[in-house]
């Protein structure tokens, strides 16, 4: 039986032979009590590559972004986000519900909010608004099929926010693969967050985990929060070490997943009822539309997964995810199959 291509995301990479080495002979400790070295040495490594004080090693990314809210706002405020976010569409209960702010969304291009219209919607101080306390950008842009954000886009917002003395978090859940694309480095990214949130367990392939960083006074209160989430966790170094070998092995290869994206892209781009346009596919993810007389969406997904090809259904249509396991016959295979479906 074959196996089956699973462009769903791409957290559902494995991990690799040496992650699972690094897993076995991790030297650990209690790390709510300060004593595993194996965090220490993730937390610090991501503090020096991302060019700040200190970092937080945390279970998921969501726990990171949740997290950073919590920090840097209070009751009776709220949150500049732009509408098509991770962190608007997926986590903004989690906002309302562990912070008790409100979201105010913005619309954009292609994941960059418009500076003057993000300013405008600073609140003034009254006594009948909520106070603007935070304004959160995503690089790259999930729902907008992994868009990377331009950095003269990221700076004027910088700029806004120091105007204004509100804080940014950045939530750089895929910034490598950001990086990679734009050429600018993930320290220069970080530098427009006071916080940064990026995830080790997507596209670098890592079982669990997510590094928040910022400044120590930030990371500081941020242990504070992630405990009284529950997620203070014990010998975690077992988890902290594929987290090593995903941030000193792992980079570099998300260029290929780019490569293969854009190739799955322009193949399948001129097939009939495809609505996408290759040029906006930059990294790993493509998201397209379906217009066909009798397929709907749910049917085209369950007859690529006849065909043992796995997508998901997204905002704005479908969603194919390349990632470490899926390589070039897993590209061809999902051309073959767009082309039986859609051609036959
Ligand atoms: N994204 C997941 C799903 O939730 C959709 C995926 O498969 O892409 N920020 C961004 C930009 C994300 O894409 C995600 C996860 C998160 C935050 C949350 O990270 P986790 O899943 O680790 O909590």
């Amino acid at each position: 039986m074959d196996k089956y291509s699973d462009f769903r995301s791409d957290t559902v990479t494995r991990p690799t032979e040496n992650m699972k080495k690094a897993m076995a002979e991790a030297v650990v400790g209690d790390d709510v009590l300060g004593d595993d070295p194996t965090v220490q040495k993730l937390e610090s490594l991501s503090a020096d590559i991302m060019g700040k004080e200190a970092a937080l090693f945390v279970p998921s990314g969501t726990m990171g972004n949740s997290i950073a809210i919590k920090v840097w706002t209070k009751e009776l405020e709220e949150v500049i986000v732009e509408e098509r976010a991770h962190l608007y569409n997926m986590e903004s209960t989690h906002m309302t519900f562990i912070s008790r702010v409100t979201p105010r969304p913005l619309s954009s291009n292609r994941g960059a909010m418009d500076p003057e219209e993000v300013e405008r919607n600073i609140r003034k101080p009254s006594v009948h608004f909520p106070r603007t306390s935070l304004i959160c950008v995503e690089n790259t842009h999930n729902n907008l099929s992994g868009a990377v954000v331009p950095m003269e886009n990221l700076k004027a917002i910088r700029e806004i926010a120091d105007r204004h003395e509100i804080k940014i978090h950045f939530d750089g859940a895929r910034v490598f693969n950001a990086s990679h694309v734009s050429g600018i480095s993930v320290k220069e990214y970080a530098a427009i967050g006071d916080s940064l949130m990026f995830c080790l367990s997507k596209g670098l392939s890592a079982p669990v985990g997510s590094l928040l960083v910022g400044d120590r006074d930030f990371i500081d209160y941020a242990r504070r929060v992630r405990k009284a989430l529950g997620g203070g966790m014990r010998q975690v170094g077992i988890l902290a070490a594929p987290g090593i070998v995903a941030l000193t092995e792992m980079v570099d290869r998300l260029k290929e997943d780019h490569k293969r994206a854009k190739k799955l892209a322009l193949a399948i781009a001129d097939l009939p009822g495809i609505i996408l346009n290759p040029d906006h596919i930059e990294t790993n993810m493509i998201i397209f539309d379906l217009s066909h007389p009798s397929l709907t969406i749910p049917d085209f997904l369950a007859k690529l997964e006849e065909r043992r090809i796995l997508a998901l259904a997204t905002r704005g249509g479908i969603r194919f995810v390349t990632h470490k396991d899926i390589d070039d016959d897993d590209i061809d295979r999902a051309y073959a199959a767009f082309q039986d479906i859609l051609t036959r």
